[in-house]
């Protein structure tokens, strides 16, 4: 039997004890596994010949959030009625700066989830190449169909318990799936109100009190910027192309914009309810249309096919139209193993994650098999807490820098991403952007753990 054989089955093997010890040690969290899954698989092979990682545990502390709170949210709806929701922050890794990620507010929130998402986010904001640790919080409250003061009652609630175990430069929240520019006001001034401190502890803010320019936009641009480089890498291009796009927030309403800015054709968004097509590819208008419809209306996605006439409403998810690239931008798990199946055998070419780990571990696999360009969702959505990161550093000199100057910042930063990919990830004239991102992410926690000692 070769080395290499033999180091590769040793390397599964190692894989294989760590996965049963996770899943021992977090039973009940499947979304969590999942993500851990996911970078484990490329980190054990780049540190079979790093013994130094193995001898100091770094993996499987890198696998347990430094601290989780969990916390009741009582709140008052207009009816009168006491209503309580059970509130989260799980602070997951400090090692390279104060604790950084989104806040959400949606029913199906529990800490498997807001696990998944705290340790995706510490390899994405390592990424960024900004001094960012890993963390999430939210709530399993649903905003749909509350009125604005029921949501304000609640974020000021959830703010209430939170206040005490955030800060500029302990950890800084922003928003995500159900938490946008409303939320964000009612919970930066109910910590304002509490701790007399005018401080950069949120991000995402409103331009008016020190929010950036380009962070609404910054996800959603930056994505489509990845998918660019990533076509641009391997000698193509993103003009011209068809992209299967779904969700319709605040991640696909700018990802649509950024095709459109760049000669692509976005065909499809979705909410919860369907998905909406457009075979000549939606229009700047149609797409502001949207955005104001799943913005301040907070509409259902089906009212767009009643407005325009090109545009065709639909039951299910948007997989199964033909197209060029997709941009999944909803939730996780949104596209498995037989959608990714048929988006392959439609010709699909490239996948890039804007939401938070879209495809199940089987989609992911259907996709690597295939050849086709996939970029994961750390490398792919860092644009958002790259500029959050540029939030903090403006508010921390107390100055605001202009659209310009944020947009090349954004689409350097996006660059910079996409060569860290290619630096781990380049094999035989394709890049990897999987294994890529994970090794990338990987090194700098890693090694500032490393410098720490066992803490
Ligand atoms: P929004 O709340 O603005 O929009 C979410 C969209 O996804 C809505 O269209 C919503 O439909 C749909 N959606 C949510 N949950 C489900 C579900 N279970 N099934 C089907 N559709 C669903 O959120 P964002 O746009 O901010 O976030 C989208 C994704 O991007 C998430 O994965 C988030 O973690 C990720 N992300 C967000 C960043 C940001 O800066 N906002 C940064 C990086 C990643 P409906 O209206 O019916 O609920
Ligand atoms: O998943 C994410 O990266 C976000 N929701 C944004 C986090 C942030 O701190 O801007």
């Amino acid at each position: 039997m070769s080395k290499i054989h033999q180091n590769s089955e040793k390397t599964d093997e190692y894989l294989k004890r760590y996965m049963e010890g996770v899943l021992k040690r977090n039973p009940g969290e499947p979304e969590f596994v999942q993500a851990v899954y996911e970078v484990a698989s490329s980190i054990f092979p780049y540190i079979a010949d790093k013994p130094i990682y193995h001898e100091l545990q770094i993996l499987e502390r890198m696998a347990e959030p430094e601290r989780v709170i969990s916390f009741r949210i009582p709140w008052t709806d207009d009816a009168g009625n006491i209503r309580t929701n059970r509130g989260w922050r799980v602070q997951f890794n400090s090692a390279i700066g104060p604790y950084k990620g989104g806040i959400r507010f949606h029913p199906s929130v529990n800490q498997s989830i807001l696990k998944f998402l705290g340790f995706e986010q510490t390899f994405k904001n390592s990424l960024t190449g900004l001094p960012m640790g890993g963390g999430k919080g939210g709530a399993n409250f649903n905003p749909k169909g509350k009125s604005d003061n029921e949501v304000m009652r609640f974020c000021q609630s959830f703010m209430t318990e939170l206040y005490r175990h955030i800060g500029a430069d302990t950890d800084v929240p922003a928003g995500d799936i159900g938490v946008g520019g409303r939320e964000i006001g009612f919970m930066f001034g109910q910590y304002k109100r509490i701790t007399n401190e005018f401080v950069g502890v949120l991000t995402g803010k409103g331009l008016e009190y020190g929010g950036s320019k380009m962070r609404t936009e910054a996800t959603g641009y930056g994505a489509v910027f990845f998918l660019r480089n990533m076509l641009m890498q391997h000698k193509d291009s993103v003009e011209g192309k068809r992209i299967l796009i779904s969700g319709s927030g605040n991640v696909a309403t700018y990802a649509a914009e950024k095709c459109l800015h760049l000669g692509a054709s976005p065909i499809t968004m979705s909410d919860s309810s369907g998905f909406i097509h457009c075979r000549e590819g939606f229009t700047q208008e149609q797409v502001d249309w949207i955005k104001a419809l799943k913005g301040a209306r907070r509409g259902r996605i089906s009212e767009v096919a009643d407005e325009f006439d090109n545009i065709s409403f639909h039951e299910g998810r948007p997989w199964g139209v033909k197209a060029d690239c997709a941009v999944p931008s909803a939730t996780q798990n949104e596209i498995n193993g037989e959608e990714a199946a048929t988006m392959i055998k439609n010709g699909v070419m490239a996948v890039a994650e804007a939401a938070n780990m879209p495809c199940e571990q089987d989609a992911v696999d259907a996709f690597m098999n295939a050849g086709l360009l996939f970029g994961p969702a750390k490398a792919v959505n860092a644009g958002g807490v790259g500029v959050s990161g540029l939030e903090m550093s403006q508010n921390s000199a107390r100055i605001a820098w202009d659209e310009d100057h944020l947009r090349k910042l954004l689409e350097d930063m996006m660059r910079d991403i996409h060569d860290s990919c290619v630096q781990y990830g380049e094999t035989e004239g394709t890049v990897n952007y999987l294994k890529g991102s994970n090794i990338a992410g990987f090194v700098k926690v890693a090694d500032a753990m490393l410098s720490y000692g066992h803490v």
